[in-house]
């Protein structure tokens, strides 16, 4: 497999003034290029040049650190773009809409939990939204870990959506305000994409 950078779905200061262009250049130019540059150093040479990421990274247990960190610091950068979007925000619909008032008892609760999941997530690391047997769980991830990935407890599935809690993601606006950061992604959260990996994963 040749891995990529992918492009942003958007420009730079296409989430403004929720998330910043400057964060949006460097959080993607730099520290997503960064996991994928040193994910490619870490697979080459090895069997796992030609595997598929998701192969790679559900056996996350099985190639050490490096694979695991830089492997799923890149996979989740490659999703978290995805999460947003300028046409972002609102509530979602559909099978989704109803999937998370059957598992939390209203959207609003589920961003209760969602919120409560993010500010006490302690240190780096990310906040997913996993389809579970027809419903749907939080799972918070510390570091560049994934619910796809073995190590993960009680996961091993595709998220539905997914947050970055690391302070990379919204220092150079909100420093240490993470509720204020959190207000920011539910205006450019999007749940077209969610909607469809709902769809497509439970
Ligand atoms: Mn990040």
């Amino acid at each position: 497999m040749a891995f990529e950078l992918p492009d942003l779905p958007y420009d730079y200061n296409a989430l403004e003034p929720h998330i910043d262009a400057r964060t949006m250049e460097l959080h993607h130019d730099k520290h997503h290029n960064t996991y994928l540059t040193k994910f490619q150093a870490a697979i080459k040479g090895t069997e796992l040049e030609d595997q598929d990421l998701e192969t790679i990274l559900s056996k996350a247990g099985q190639h050490g650190p490096a694979v695991r960190n830089q492997g799923g610091g890149y996979l989740n950068h490659n999703i978290f773009w995805q999460c947003m979007s300028p046409n972002g925000g609102g509530k979602p619909s559909g099978k989704l809409a109803e999937a998370i008032d059957k598992s939390f008892g209203s959207f609003d609760d589920f961003k209760e939990h969602f919120n409560n999941a993010a500010t006490t997530l302690f240190g780096s690391g990310f906040v997913w939204l996993v389809p579970e047997s027809g419903g749907l769980k939080i799972v918070s991830t510390p570091n560049q870990d994934n619910p796809i990935m073995d190590v993960v407890p009680d996961a091993s599935a595709r998220p539905v959506m997914g947050l970055d809690m690391w302070e990379h993601a919204y220092y150079l606006k909100y420093q240490n305000r993470k509720p204020e950061y959190l207000e920011a992604f539910w205006n450019v959260v999007n749940w077209d994409y969610a909607e469809r990996q709902f769809e497509a994963n439970s």
